[in-house]
């Protein structure tokens, strides 16, 4: 059993070990966020993402300075709602989080896990996918480690809509695993990385199988693919504010006032 600890000392989730590829598939399939997923998503992630933590930490440190009274706040692959939980404690009362997520699996166990805690900010979490949000009236935009699920063709659209639904003075907290254009420094820190699962206790049957399954799913991009991106879709202001390896969390920040 794996406890979630999440920052301010509070831990909230207990999840199964993830064993699901410590024995040999013959046919592997691609991955999916399925109920098997579900029920050791946390165990996974923290094995997994090195970081994870302290971005957790981040974006509710980031919610309590640029959440903005009566606005919504969106996590957007909210998967079992961590990223909700901690914007939900950082931020004014009068905020509603919108939470997403296409994988029902995922939806319900949030569900269980934010009904958990007492809170008078309100959370809705719809099962759909995040290219089909409105996105309006918002302060805070997280998508933490999903845009690279998205395929690469839609990602500027996506964004563009962020920023057009964002306040002046919003901004978006985006995580996403990152591949270096330059080889030695891409198998330096790929190494790395490996490591850091190895160190976790991954064997190399559950590394390989992992990453075959992850193969033509998820699809990463590099730092200044991300940062143009942004640049395009209106973001006056981007950069990463923090990176542990291959994984890194972008700010990008709404500076202009469009009306
Ligand atoms: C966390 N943010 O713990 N629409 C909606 N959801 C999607 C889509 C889509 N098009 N594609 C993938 N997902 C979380 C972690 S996990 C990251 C996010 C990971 C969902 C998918 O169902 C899964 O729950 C999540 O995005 C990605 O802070 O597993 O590496």
């Amino acid at each position: 059993m794996t406890a979630w600890h999440l920052p301010k000392g509070q831990t909230i989730i207990a999840s199964m070990k993830d064993t699901l590829y410590a024995q040999p598939h013959e046919a592997l399939g691609t991955f999916q966020f399925n109920e098997s997923v579900a029920a050791v998503f946390p165990d996974m992630i923290q094995r997994s993402v090195p970081g994870y933590q302290t971005i957790l930490a981040g974006i509710g440190e980031l919610t309590a300075t640029y959440a903005q009274a009566d606005s919504h706040l969106y996590d957007l692959g909210c998967s079992l709602g961590a990223a909700t939980l901690t914007m939900r404690r950082q931020c004014p009362e009068s905020c509603r989080i919108l939470a997403v997520d296409n994988a029902p699996a995922m939806i319900e166990r949030a569900r269980t896990y934010l009904e958990g805690y007492h809170s008078n900010t309100s959370v809705e979490l719809s099962c759909q996918d995040i290219q089909d949000v409105a996105i309006e009236n918002a302060s805070v935009v997280v998508i933490n480690f999903t845009l690279q699920f998205i395929e690469p063709a839609q990602r500027l659209t996506l964004l563009k809509r962020i920023y057009q639904g964002l306040n002046p003075g919003g901004i978006l907290i985006l995580s996403e695993k990152i591949h270096f254009d330059q080889s030695g420094i891409q198998s330096a820190i790929e190494h790395l990385h490996l490591q850091f699962k190895r160190a976790n206790g991954y064997s190399e049957l559950e590394i390989g199988q992992k990453r075959t399954a992850l193969e033509d799913v998820l699809i990463s991009d590099s730092r200044q693919t991300h940062l143009d991106r942004m640049s395009e879709a209106g973001f006056e202001q981007a950069n990463i504010w923090f990176q542990a390896y291959n994984f890194a969390s972008f700010l990008a920040i709404k500076t202009t006032d469009h009306s």
